[in-house]
C-alpha cells in the first residue's frame, strides 16, 4: 500500500497530504480486501445483539500468523528503482512528513469479528437466507451482528513478528456492529502508547497520544507503537477492553529482533486542515438516529423515515458551511459521503481526544448530541449518509443528500 500512495515526488499529483494519508490508504485496503465501502458500525458489546457462536473449532490466539495485502504491480523497474503510473490532475505536491515508520514498519490492519457455520462459511441470522427480499436481521441481532471470533486481515487472533522499533499501524474497523477500545499491553502488564497522527480523512496537525483506543465501526486511526522497550521474545497483546471471553484479544506482536530507532514522530503533521468556525455556517440542522418501525417491523431511522432512494432527505447549496447535529438514542456511526468533517461538539462539551483530525464518521453514543461541521464542497449531485452499523444501515438508517 504504501508504494501505491507514496510513490515519491512527481508521481503523485494534486493530492494533499491528508489525502494520501487518508483516502487513498483506506481505498486501498478496500481494494485489496474487498471490504464494501459501506460495511460496518454500532453499539458496545453490552447493548447490542446477541453474539454468535461459531460452530467450527477455534484456533488459540495468536499461532497464525497476520496476512498482509499485497501492495499494486510496480510497471517497471530501472536501476534499482520501481516505477508507478499514476495519472492525476497537475497541483501542488505534498510529501508525507519525514520520519514516520515505513515500509515493513507501516502494517494496515483491518479488524473484524465475524460467526462461521459447521461448513467454515459466514454465520449471519439474514430474514432473508438469500440476501435478496426482505432486508433485516433475526430479533437478538437487531442492534447490529457481532461474532465470536476476532479477525485481523482476515485471519484470527493473528500474530506479528517485530523489530524492537517504532511501527506505523493503519487500523479499519471492518466489523458490523461491533466497538473497540484498543489497548496494546507488554509483558510486564504495562500498556505501550498509541501515538495517534491520522484520522479517517488523514494526517491530524499533531500527534495525539492514547493509551486505550475507540475504534467504531467503518472509523479508521493511523496509529504509531513504539517496541523499542519491549524485551526481545516477549508478546505484546493488543485487546478490546470492550470485549468478553475470547473477543477480548484481538492480535499480538512478537518482538523478534533488536533494531536501529531510525523513525520519529514529527510534532507537526500537517498544516491543511480546514478550520470551519460555526459562525461562517448558513444552516445549522438536526438529524435524530432512532429505532422505529418499517415495513410492519423493526426499523432504523434517520429523522423519523427509513431510506428511500428517490427521497432527497436534505439539500445543500455547493460551498456552503454546516453545523449538523446527530442525536441518538443507541450506539450509532453517522457516516457522511463526498465530504470530511469536524467534530464540534458532544453534549455541549468539547469532542473528545480522539475525534481529532478531518473525519467521514463520528460515533454518538447513547443519548448523545454530536455536532459536526463541514463544508460541501467539491461536485454537485446526490450522496448518502448513513450509519454504518451495517444492520442498521439495512434496516433503513440511510438518506440522500443533495448538492446543488
Ligand atoms: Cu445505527
Amino acid at each position: 500500500m504504501r508504494d501505491r500512495h507514496d510513490a515519491g515526488p512527481g508521481r503523485v499529483r494534486g493530492v494533499s497530504r491528508r489525502q494520501v494519508s487518508g483516502v487513498g490508504g483506506a481505498l486501498g485496503l478496500m481494494a485489496v480486501t474487498g471490504l464494501s465501502a459501506s460495511a460496518a458500525l454500532s453499539r458496545r458489546p453490552p447493548s447490542t445483539g446477541a453474539e454468535l457462536r461459531s460452530a467450527v473449532p477455534l484456533p488459540p490466539a495468536f499461532r497464525v500468523p497476520l496476512p498482509l495485502p499485497s501492495v499494486a504491480a510496480p510497471v517497471g523497474t530501472t536501476g534499482g528503482a520501481d516505477r508507478y503510473e499514476i495519472t492525476q490532475r497537475e497541483a501542488t505536491l505534498e510529501i508525507l512528513p519525514g520520519g514516520l515508520p515505513a515500509g515493513a514498519r507501516e502494517l494496515p490492519l483491518m479488524i473484524t469479528d465475524r460467526a462461521f457455520v459447521d461448513d467454515g462459511s459466514l454465520a449471519y441470522p439474514a430474514l432473508d437466507p438469500a440476501l435478496r427480499g426482505r432486508p433485516g436481521v433475526r430479533e437478538p441481532c437487531l442492534g447490529g451482528v457481532l461474532g465470536d471470533v476476532i479477525l485481523v486481515n482476515g485471519a484470527p487472533w493473528p500474530v506479528h513478528e517485530v523489530d524492537a522499533a517504532r511501527y506505523r499501524l493503519r487500523v479499519l474497523n471492518g466489523s458490523n456492529a461491533r466497538h473497540y477500545a484498543l489497548e496494546a499491553v507488554g509483558a510486564d502488564g504495562r500498556r505501550l502508547d498509541l501515538v495517534q497522527i491520522g484520522a479517517d480523512q488523514g494526517l491530524l496537525a499533531a500527534p495525539v497520544t492514547h493509551h486505550r483506543l475507540p475504534v467504531a465501526p467503518a472509523e479508521r486511526y493511523d496509529v504509531v507503537v513504539d517496541f523499542s522497550h519491549a524485551e526481545v521474545g516477549s508478546l505484546v497483546r493488543v485487546v478490546n477492553r470492550l470485549g468478553t471471553g475470547r473477543t477480548r484479544d484481538v492480535m499480538a506482536f512478537r518482538v523478534v529482533r533488536e533494531a536501529r530507532g531510525d523513525s520519529r514522530v514529527p510534532r507537526t503533521l500537517s498544516t491543511d486542515l480546514p478550520a470551519w468556525r460555526r459562525s461562517d455556517a448558513v444552516q445549522v440542522r438536526d438529524f435524530a438516529f432512532r429505532a422505529g418501525r418499517m415495513r410492519g417491523g423493526h426499523g432504523w431511522l434517520i429523522g423519523g423515515l427509513p431510506f428511500d432512494p428517490a427521497r432527497s432527505d436534505v439539500t445543500v447549496d455547493l460551498g456552503d458551511v454546516e453545523v449538523w447535529r446527530l442525536i441518538a438514542d443507541a450506539h450509532h456511526l453517522v457516516h457522511l459521503h463526498l465530504v470530511g468533517f469536524r467534530v464540534l461538539s458532544r453534549n455541549g462539551r468539547p469532542p473528545l481526544a480522539h475525534d481529532a483530525g478531518l473525519k467521514d464518521t463520528v460515533s454518538p453514543r447513547p443519548g448523545e448530541a454530536v455536532e459536526i461541521i463541514t463544508r460541501f464542497d467539491g461536485c454537485r449531485g446526490r450522496y448518502l449518509f448513513h450509519c454504518h452499523n451495517a444492520e442498521h444501515e439495512d434496516m433503513g438508517m440511510m438518506a440522500n443528500l443533495e448538492v446543488v
